[in-house]
């Protein structure tokens, strides 16, 4: 029925207790057995995957799931045979059929463990961190992956001959020379047309030594770049007082766990060999000669099309202290730092099942373990193992997702939105399915080492993706937590989650609410926020410490709130506290415009639907002054008038993540209408017309089978880096449609 070319149907996704793992022509359904290099595929296998993964992403570099999509429906995929509720109304029949038809086309794209797989690429530096490691170790990807990766990248390389950071990004050094570098190292010949373009776009920048710092210490690690051109990461740092606010244990954790490995890199001055590729690649991406190059001198030169953040004279002096101690370094220090560093990693592999925290620290992670131990240690051959994890198959290419997915996250969303209205419950299957998958989520036990290593405490907390990963994050607690009460209210299942692990779940939430009354991340913030002045990165904003931000506090607040209705009498003074200072926190980040700014999604219409649907939900029961409230959300509702587009819908592009200015996208987007609406709709903004309008934008997107279009990339991290979420595109327009349904159909 949807369009299946043959070369996709060679990619099976297989999935168990929320691991995803693609497999070329799978002989089983055991993921064990496809976690290795088998060499299975033929030469018609491989020209027909360069017909069938074409992908011109002039129109839309965003690629639209359709290998998982279409071939996960193809077959078993049918129409509602339910009973599907009648109006005399043909405009409410409209919406019931709509909403039917999202969330039946939604609901077979759940796997058999209750999760919703999805897409999760779109920044362009995790597959080369991924192919160096496995460069360096010897131990390379199959044939067909690396085909497949091939076509990725050279997918996404832009009219300029360049790439960006991200896919729909503008061409950086960054993004380039690491592309460039991955394709000669899948084996594509230096004279191919396009790397030579590449080359030319590389050599008109300035040459690859301009590349920011993550960079340099990539092509460091393959021996393209001298480790005397890299600012010192003073691995010794680790051995500081705990007190002191620059101790790294007390940066955002993502930060800690990739400057971690990379200062064990940095202490070992880790290189590939000398060889032919090597000495080639040396040519091909510098502008001079390697062996003239003064490397100190290249040590803060980066190409202007990477610049983000400027460094700062305090880190500048900091640079200069560390890169002279190295002249001067204690080999005891050094040797204590190193060992110290070699345990944390272990303790994070053994914390995560070698999943690691992130796509970056997997990677470099993994470089550390293979120098420690040697490819055929245990620790290696784990590591190795869970590479696939990332890995995911789209029309446009086998791509590095940017976590080991977004499981949980998805899941809780997309129950959350189907049950928003009675429509939801015409899907018992689906909602028991997702609730298997909630309940399996839920952290039930510490790691031993949790405490040495600084984790904060979990038990009864969610992930963003899956148990085995295991890193709790706040608001993730929050979006399992309203699920799993969701599904409860709904009546549908036989409660596995019991009371003690529902206040277990509160109890994380209260632990990570900050001091500013926000919520943040993974952890508390647990440094001042000059701290930032240190940050090395160059390309992204605000990755020091953990700040607490609109959406992952509104999130916390609207659960507590839940909690307060569902569970009256538990730890009423400290909720209520939790919550009004919580809401202090949503009102103080408003802007004067209404809006709120949003980390982690693209951007004003994303925190201003978290910052509206906290406020709406607390007014009227007495957590914070009422007039105050309903100013906020008056002001929101009046930012969000201003923004509508002329067809009613709204449409925002990533340059509001990084310009922290509202983008206007040229055509309406389904993901901010839907933001849009149900921000309006929880303020019960009383212009009919105006949500009626961004309505039918919605209906007039969907498409005959209950789909909606991938449209623009979603997601952000740090200001400056796009990630995609591909389950956004059904999520949150069934979502408001169930709203809407549930406010203005249902009667
Ligand atoms: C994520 C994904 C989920 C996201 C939300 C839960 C949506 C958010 O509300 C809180 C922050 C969080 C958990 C988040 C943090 C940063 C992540 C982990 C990511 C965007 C996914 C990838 C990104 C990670 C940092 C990417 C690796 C890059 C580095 C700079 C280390």
């Amino acid at each position: 029925m949807l369009n299946v070319k043959p070369g996709w149907k060679n990619w099976q996704l297989l999935t168990e207790k929320g691991r995803q793992i693609w497999a070329f022509k799978p002989s089983s359904n055991n993921i064990n057995a496809h976690l290795q290099n088998v060499d299975n595929i033929t030469d018609e296998e491989i020209a027909q995957f360069a017909k069938d993964f074409q992908f011109d992403k002039s129109s839309n570099p965003n690629s639209g799931d359709k290998v998982f999509r279409n071939t996960a429906t193809d077959t078993k995929f049918q129409n509602f045979t339910g009973e599907i509720p009648q109006s005399a109304n043909p405009d409410k029949q409209k919406i019931i059929g709509a909403l039917i038809k999202g969330m039946n086309y939604y609901s077979y794209l759940q796997t058999e463990d209750g999760h919703w797989p999805g897409d999760y690429g779109g920044p362009l530096f995790l597959l080369p961190g991924l192919l160096i490691a496995s460069y360096i170790s010897d131990s390379p990807f199959p044939k067909a992956h690396q085909e497949m990766m091939k076509l990725y990248l050279f997918n996404h390389q832009n009219k300029d001959a360049g790439w960006g950071m991200h896919i729909e990004g503008e061409s950086t050094m960054f993004g380039t020379v690491m592309q460039y570098v991955s394709l000669r190292l899948l084996g594509v010949d230096k004279n191919h047309e396009q790397l030579i373009k590449a080359r030319t776009w590389i050599k008109n920048n300035g040459g690859a030594t301009g590349i920011p710092s993550w960079g340099k210490f990539y092509l460091a690690v393959l021996n393209l770049y001298d480790w005397q051109g890299f600012n010192s990461l003073f691995p010794e740092m680790w051995l500081f007082p705990k007190w002191l606010p620059v101790h790294p244990w007390r940066y955002w954790c993502h930060t800690r766990m990739v400057y971690l490995p990379m200062a064990y890199c940095y202490a070992q001055r880790i290189k590939a060999p000398e060889n032919e590729l090597i000495l080639s690649l040396r040519e091909e991406i510098h502008n001079e000669n390697f062996a003239s190059i003064n490397w100190p001198k290249q040590r803060d030169t980066v190409c202007e099309k990477d610049c983000y953040t400027t460094p700062s004279p305090v880190l500048k002096w900091m640079n200069f202290f560390t890169n002279n101690y190295e002249k001067f370094k204690s080999a005891w220090l050094r040797k204590k730092s190193t060992d110290y560093i070699l345990k944390y990693l272990n303790a994070e592999d053994e914390q995560t099942s070698y999943i690691n925290i992130g796509p970056v620290n997997q990677a470099i992670n993994s470089i550390c373990i293979w120098h420690a131990y040697g490819k055929d240690s245990v620790q290696f051959k784990k590591h190795a193992a869970r590479w696939y994890d990332y890995l995911w198959v789209a029309e446009d290419g086998m791509k590095m997702n940017g976590y080991n997915g977004s499981q949980l996250w998805d899941t809780a969303f997309a129950t959350r939105a189907m049950l928003e209205s009675d429509l939801g419950k015409l899907f018992p299957a689906t909602i028991a399915k997702s609730y298997r998958f909630i309940e399996l989520s839920q952290i039930k036990d510490e790691h031993p080492t949790h405490a040495e290593f600084f984790r904060h405490p979990m038990i009864g907390s969610w992930p963003f993706s899956t148990p085995e990963n295991g890193w709790p994050v706040a608001d993730c607690t929050a979006e399992g937590l309203s699920a799993t009460l969701a599904i409860h209210h709904s009546g549908l299942v036989k409660p596995m989650v019991d009371e003690q692990r529902i206040k277990q779940a509160v109890d994380v939430i209260l632990s990570y609410q900050n001091t500013d009354g926000g919520w943040a991340t993974y952890e508390l913030t647990r440094a001042p926020k000059w701290l930032e002045k240190l940050n090395p990165s160059e390309v992204f904003a605000d990755i020091m410490i953990d700040y607490s931000w609109t959406e992952c506090t509104a999130a916390c607040v609207i659960s507590l709130l839940e909690i307060q209705e569902t569970y009256p009498g538990f730890k009423t003074s400290e909720i209520r506290k939790a919550i009004s200072t919580g809401l202090n926190f949503i009102l103080n980040q408003q802007r004067a415009d209404g809006s709120w700014y949003g980390g982690w999604a693209v951007c004003f219409t994303y925190a201003t639907w978290f910052g509206v649907e906290a406020l709406s939900k607390a007014k009227g029961n007495g957590y914070y002054d009422d007039a105050t409230l309903a100013a906020s959300i008056t002001g929101a509702c009046a930012f969000l008038l201003d923004k509508q587009k002329a067809d009613g819908g709204w449409g925002e592009t990533f340059k509001s993540c990084s310009t922290l200015v509202y983008s206007e996208a040229a055509a309406s987007q389904g993901v901010n209408t839907a933001w849009a609406l149900l921000a309006l709709m929880a303020a019960e903004f009383s212009e009919r017309k105006v949500i009626e309008s961004g309505i039918n934008v919605l209906l007039n997107k969907q498409s005959a089978i209950g789909d909606w279009p991938q449209e623009s990339i979603s997601g952000v991290f740090n200001y400056n880096c796009m990630i995609t979420y591909a389950n956004y595109r059904n999520i949150f327009p069934v979502w408001a449609l169930s709203r809407y349904y549930r406010r203005y159909v249902q009667g």
